[in-house]
């Protein structure tokens, strides 16, 4: 239910306040939906669907008009339009007709349900003829679905790139929900941002630093715990200690966790200094006693990623050696993995894997973290998100309506009521026009006068969201390329065995 102190009435922007007295006399049903457009050569072509459930708990359900909000919204919006265009009367008959609860239905996508930009994700339509006004009075709040939609498919995008290079450097995609960590809290606008960030990144892994997250899927999406940490070092840790001291931090970090894994930073000074004199030689065998559960997780945080990672390896497997995977890539020892949170987008994590596994590296040594990347340099138009109306109703008679702007096609919109089908070849498309049947519609009501009406757990989003088999296996094409290149680097191996 809607919280106490939020006016929904001035969860809007302010031209839609102005907006009831504009649209044409008789006018009894608005109907709009919100969809992320199609764009050529954006490296998305589909996007996860998630979020819905937070937004209508959080700001929509329940009795959201009161007598006070009215009285508050005039007061505001006569001293900010210095005129009364604000519509006293119809949302107190909302007060009074409805008990305060939005007389709407909101239908949408499942949400996890991946779909391909250009569909629609879901539709608003007023069920009472006098409150046709009301459905675009709430775009503003609903357009905020961007946000959780974009994060869940970059995030799914690092799943897709990190699905591929571990099969095909080590034949399977074990641990893969541990390989992306989100690092993106203190880079994000507002508590609330990471929370539905957070969530969203939640939808793809299991892996995060990002607590505002997890209480969100706890307290919105019925899961107890739906991530997890491991204890690490900052570098204030590390430099408190003094520059003449980095190996007795690392010796405290070590001391202090000594079963489970631990990361510690290791960059605060020389990362292959650390690598090489502090892990692989001073401490070698404080970290050769600790096990895989318990292993040292090291974090480079500066430098070009590939390049320091590359020798990062080659110092640690000159001092501690390395095993060959059935796939011949090698494998640091099991009590000793690298995590990589500097410098990581959808970009560089495939580069440096790629390099990684160039040189022989398995993708089962390096974990990855990420930021702003994940949680912040996003914004509305990475998915092309938009909400337009497509049909209404005017003297009890129907009509399709839609944009088509000359100056640019691309920003045309939808017609009529819309559905949602999946065709036979298992493609989806979305029905114009009121043709779409009943009973292949995918679009769900979630909410309906007032009430939520349908809810989805986080485990159910997740099944919804998996890899394809396709999307978790690397093609034969990913795989023959990968072993190829690192043909070269295996006889080497091998030769320097014998
Ligand atoms: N966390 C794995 C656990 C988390 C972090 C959070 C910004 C972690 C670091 C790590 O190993 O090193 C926010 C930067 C790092």
């Amino acid at each position: 239910m809607a919280a106490q102190d939020f006016n929904f009435l001035l969860a809007t922007d302010s031209y839609k306040v102005t907006h009831y007295k504009q649209y044409p006399p008789n006018i009894s049903k608005i109907y709009s939906y919100f969809e992320c457009r199609r764009k050529e050569g954006s490296p998305f072509s589909e996007v996860v669907f998630f979020g819905l459930q937070y937004l209508l708990k959080k700001y929509l359900a329940g009795p959201v008009i009161t007598e006070e909000k009215i009285q508050e919204a005039k007061v505001f919006y006569q001293l900010h339009f210095k005129q009364a265009v604000f519509y006293e009367d119809g949302w107190r008959e909302v007060l009074e007709k409805h008990d305060g609860r939005l007389p709407i239905r909101i239908k949408a996508v499942p949400e996890g349900k991946i779909v391909p930009r250009g569909n629609v994700l879901f539709t608003v339509e007023n069920t009472d003829p006098s409150f046709y006004w009301i459905t675009n009075y709430i775009e503003t709040m609903l357009v905020q679905m961007w946000y959780p939609i974009t994060v869940a498919t970059v995030s799914r995008g690092f799943k897709k790139i990190l699905a591929k290079h571990l099969k095909a450097t080590s034949g399977s995609v074990e641990g893969l929900d541990l390989k992306l960590h989100d690092f993106g809290y203190r880079g994000v606008s507002s508590q609330e941002s990471a929370a539905l960030g957070g969530a969203a990144h939640l939808v793809n892994f299991c892996s995060t630093d990002t607590v505002a997250g997890l209480r969100m899927t706890q307290r919105y999406y019925g899961c107890p715990m739906a991530g997890f940490s491991i204890p690490a070092a900052e570098h204030s840790t590390i430099i408190s200690w003094g520059r003449s001291r980095e190996k007795e931090a690392f010796e405290r970090v070590l001391d202090q966790f000594s079963t489970g894994p631990v990361s510690v930073v290791s960059d605060s000074y020389d990362i292959f200094n650390a690598c090489k004199h502090i892990w692989g030689d001073k401490l070698k065998e404080r970290v050769m006693e600790r096990s895989q559960n318990s292993c040292l997780v090291i974090r480079p945080d500066s430098g070009d990623p590939a390049e320091t990672l590359l020798e990062v390896m080659k110092i640690l497997e000159e001092c501690f050696g390395c095993s060959v995977n059935s796939l011949g890539f090698k494998v640091l020892p099991p009590y000793l993995r690298i995590i990589q949170g500097d410098g990581i987008d959808l970009t560089s994590v495939g580069e440096i894997l790629t390099k990684l596994s160039d040189e022989g590296w398995s993708a089962e040594n390096v974990f990855f973290g990420c930021g702003s990347a994940l949680l912040q340099k996003l914004n509305r138009d990475t998915l092309s998100c938009a909400f337009k109306c497509s049909y209404v109703e005017t003297n009890g008679r129907g009509m399709d309506v839609y944009k088509q702007p000359v100056t640019d096609p691309s920003k045309g919109s939808k017609r009529g009521r819309l559905s949602l089908r999946r065709n036979s070849d298992g493609s989806l498309e979305t029905i114009e026009g009121g043709a779409g049947k009943p009973e292949e519609d995918l679009l769900v009501t979630v909410f309906e006068n007032g009430s939520l009406v349908k809810e989805y757990s986080l485990e159910e989003i997740r099944k919804n969201a998996r890899l394809t088999e396709e999307e978790a296996n690397a093609t034969e094409h990913n795989h023959r390329e990968a072993l190829h290149k690192h043909q070269e680097v295996l006889k080497n191996h091998i030769n320097g065995i014998h």
